[in-house]
């Protein structure tokens, strides 16, 4: 059995409880309340944290404003120095942190290590993007004018992030601000706030080891209070969030009636078209690690199989009788392929949904239902079920955080596709087939109207080297790879005039 106390003091996390972390200097407020971690593994308290206050907050973001005035003026490129050192930190603590990850959200330990490894890819990314961050040249249309745009940073960067990923999100936003210029505050979800205090003392060690000053990267500890402080604070150029369209939705609204710049990913409702020229025995591996991966704990999760009605029953079959042999327990034990939900009251919410799902009418090829006994005293684990639905359930256009998966029958692609954007999310889609004119049509502007949209591949597990996010009430933001980088930075149009006379844009004449 795993030694969580020898993974904690790995980690440099002793009787963690500090509200706040600058760097090296942790701290709160003694008579804030406090966060509870609790392991969905087995049920125990692993640690508390404190809350942080408003004042604690306020110390939080001088200290991030000093130290922008610093970062700023370090070369990109010096900056990218530190990320890989950073990312090196990570190599050397993968275990200890995947682990850790595993055991206080509740994931697969190799999903837990998968999380550390996406930590990595960000970090090698972002070193070499720290060399780019390129603007265009473009031509004046005034003679012996130059023009050019070039990318400078924000200033503070404010993460929120959601308990499903609990490390690899911060690192999606901190590894490319970092190499941007720009200082990070970073919220951690109150479910998960020790894999976020671990992750501070790796950085804060690498920062140390630096001589960069305190303050680039800042934890705080809270609930929502600390968020809408954030969201509402004009000093956060820019809030990047991660979590439920709801949260994102008061986000969004609070930074947006600041104006300020904000960064949403937020519900997915992804599907699955399985075509009549699907590969079959690759389908049901795409779609069953879609569907109980991370305990349908990812906002990229497969919740709808869209079925050609050819190959529905037969697909339906080999699903429940992959289904019939999943292995559900201790996510640490790597002979389990599903492991608990995050909480009791995501287990409330499970439960909820498939009584929703039956009230309308759908049809339960495997049931769902909490597991009880010996191993499962946390209360926490569920069957990962199966049901047969209409899209337009009201139950089917919202995501549940849970393995619930959907089964919905199709005739022509055309009603896939339709069937597959009638959903008010636009995270990830995916379509198996083996046929070309099918995935054209799919990945086309008629096709998916995702994010992310895949051909023979599930809907999660995404790559970090891409722009991940999406549409609709997926909140429009882009993270990661690609151009994602500049949503982290502001845009400056620069035109200089190296001739003798001052003539005017557009032919206007000014004479004096
Ligand atoms: C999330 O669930 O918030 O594509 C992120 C994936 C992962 C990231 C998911 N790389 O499933």
């Amino acid at each position: 059995r795993t030694d969580i106390q020898s993974i904690l003091n790995k980690l440099g996390i002793k009787a963690e409880n500090a509200a706040f972390s600058t760097g090296s200097i942790w701290g709160g407020d003694s008579n804030s309340k406090s966060i509870e971690s609790f392991s969905p593994v087995d049920g125990k308290i692993i640690a508390s944290a404190k809350v942080a206050t408003s004042a604690d907050y306020d110390a939080v973001v001088k200290k991030s404003q000093e130290a922008f005035n610093y970062w700023r003026t370090i070369p990109a490129p010096k900056r990218g120095d530190i990320v890989r050192q950073f990312g090196d930190a990570l190599r050397v603590n993968k275990d200890t942190l995947g682990t850790l990850v595993s055991y206080e959200m509740g994931k697969s330990l190799q999903e837990g290590f998968g999380e550390v490894q996406e930590m990595i890819d960000i970090c090698d990314f972002a070193v070499g993007l720290s060399r780019q961050l390129y603007g265009l040249t473009m031509h004046s249309e005034r003679p012996n004018h130059r023009m050019y745009e070039q990318w400078h940073p924000l200033g503070i960067v404010g993460i929120i992030s959601a308990f499903n990923f609990p490390v690899a999100v911060w690192s999606w936003n901190t590894a490319l601000a970092l190499v941007c210029g720009n200082v990070c505050i970073w919220k951690p979800s109150e479910k998960t706030p020790l894999t976020a205090v671990a992750c501070q003392h790796i950085i804060a060690k690498v920062f140390k080891e630096n001589d960069v000053p305190e303050g680039v990267c800042n934890l705080i500890v809270g609930d929502r209070e600390v968020g809408e402080l954030m969201a509402n604070d004009g000093r956060v150029a820019l809030i990047s969030a991660t979590g439920s369209t709801r949260m994102g939705k008061a986000v969004g609204a609070a930074v947006g009636a600041r104006l300020g710049k904000s960064l949403l990913e937020l519900g997915g409702n992804n599907a699955i078209i399985i075509s009549e020229h699907a590969d079959l025995d690759m389908s049901l591996i795409g779609a069953v690690f879609g569907a109980v991966g991370t305990a349908g704990q990812r906002c990229t999760s497969t919740r709808r199989l869209i079925i050609h009605e050819a190959v529905y029953d037969a697909f339906a079959a080999k699903l429940v009788k992959a289904y019939v042999q999943l292995r559900i327990g201790d996510p640490l034990d790597q002979n389990n392929h599903v492991g608990p939900l995050i909480d009791k009251d995501a287990v409330s919410s499970y439960l909820d949904s498939i009584e929703k799902c039956k009230d309308e009418g759908g049809k339960f090829l495997v049931e769902g239902g909490v597991l009880e006994g010996e191993a499962y005293t946390s209360g926490c684990y569920v069957k990962p079920c199966i049901a047969e639905v209409k899209n337009d359930f009201k139950i089917v256009q919202h995501e549940t955080f849970a393995p619930i998966l959907y089964l919905i029958k199709y005739k022509t692609l055309d009603e896939a596709i339709a069937l597959q954007n009638g959903v008010p999310q636009g995270l990830s889609s995916a379509i198996m087939t083996l046929n070309l004119r099918e995935a054209e049509q799919f990945l086309s502007f008629q096709g998916s109207d995702c994010g992310i949209a895949n051909v023979n591949i599930g809907t999660s597990g995404a790559e970090i080297g891409g722009a991940f996010g999406g549409e609709k009430e997926t909140g429009g933001g882009r993270e990661s790879g690609s151009d994602a980088w500049r949503a982290y930075m502001r845009r400056q149009t620069n035109t200089i005039n190296y001739s003798n006379t001052l003539p005017l844009a557009q032919g206007i004449k000014f004479d004096l």
